[in-house]
């Protein structure tokens, strides 16, 4: 495993890998992307955007110090299946380690890849405008249009915030009785519940594509999509999902920097340091 001399971190946290309870991992994955590319560049301006926001969240009130160690970008030459292979190889390295690994994004694909590094009682609950329930897309297998599709043939996914499948997908998906949040009941209060419920005690991986937000707060994505979930109603979820689970991963994934306008890595660094801040208040009080 590569680790960096401390002076790329994300939040400027200084803590060494020891003593780190998390790790994030930049996979700058770009291969199947579809429409716009330009995720490989996302990882990067997330941990540079981290670097401007405070470390004291007052959304959770706790302040995040000594927690989260940066480990270099992984190396990403060759074919998708190589590269899955590198991502899942240093996804189990960081549990052996016994952290929580957090990967920044880079296209969707890698949660698939990640989730081979988990045992199959993890239970993933995907953030994502799209369903990612398609067969072969362009040709290829293992792609990020077929990700929630791929991680759910061995770990039970959720998915909160959808609104773009074809009928194909939605049949599936019902067929396999997942709980689909689509967007226009993400405001519904009993829908947190519901999934409060089914997630009580399990051990859970949140994966965030920044397309579930909307495009409005969230434009650096590499396939928007209008009509999007808000801040707000993210970290009602959030504050859902961990208080009644046991966290044991994350992914912030298909951030795409527009360059001047970077209010999307904004948005990616400020929902990690509110999933840990509300992981660490629950362990702390
Ligand atoms: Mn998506």
């Amino acid at each position: 495993m590569l680790l960096n001399e401390g002076k790329d971190s994300f939040l400027e946290e200084e803590v060494s890998f020891e003593n780190a309870k998390y790790a994030v991992i930049p996979v700058p994955l770009d291969v199947t992307t579809s429409y716009l590319k330009g995720t490989k560049f996302g990882p990067r301006s997330i941990i540079e955007a981290s670097r401007s926001l405070e470390n004291y969240d007052s959304e959770v009130d706790y302040e995040l110090k000594n927690k989260i160690f940066t480990l270099n970008e992984l190396n990403l030459n060759g074919d998708i299946r190589n590269a899955m292979e590198i991502i899942r190889l240093s996804i189990s390295d960081i549990l052996s380690a016994g952290k929580i690994p957090i990967m920044l994004g880079g296209e969707h694909t890698a949660t698939y890849a990640a989730s081979l590094s988990f045992d199959d009682n993890v239970e993933f609950v995907i953030f994502d405008a799209h369903a990612d329930f398609k067969h072969d897309f362009l040709g290829l297998e293992i792609n990020h249009a077929s990700n929630s599709r791929l991680v759910n043939l061995r770990n039970k996914v959720h998915l909160i915030g959808i609104r773009s499948f074809n009928l194909e997908e939605k049949e599936d998906i019902k067929k396999k009785s997942i709980l689909a949040i689509r967007r226009e009941d993400t405001e519904k209060p009993e829908i947190g519940e519901k999934l409060l419920n089914s997630l009580k005690g399990k051990k859970v991986y949140i994966s965030v594509d920044m397309d579930v937000f909307d495009p409005g707060i969230a434009p650096g994505v590499g396939t928007p999509q209008p009509n999007g979930i808000s801040y707000r109603d993210f970290l009602n979820f959030a504050r859902k999902i961990i208080s009644g689970s046991d966290l044991v991963g994350m992914d912030v994934m298909e951030t795409r920097p527009l360059g001047d306008n970077n209010i999307t890595e904004i948005l990616a660094s400020k929902i990690i340091i509110d999933v840990i801040s509300l992981n660490e208040s629950k362990t702390d009080r």
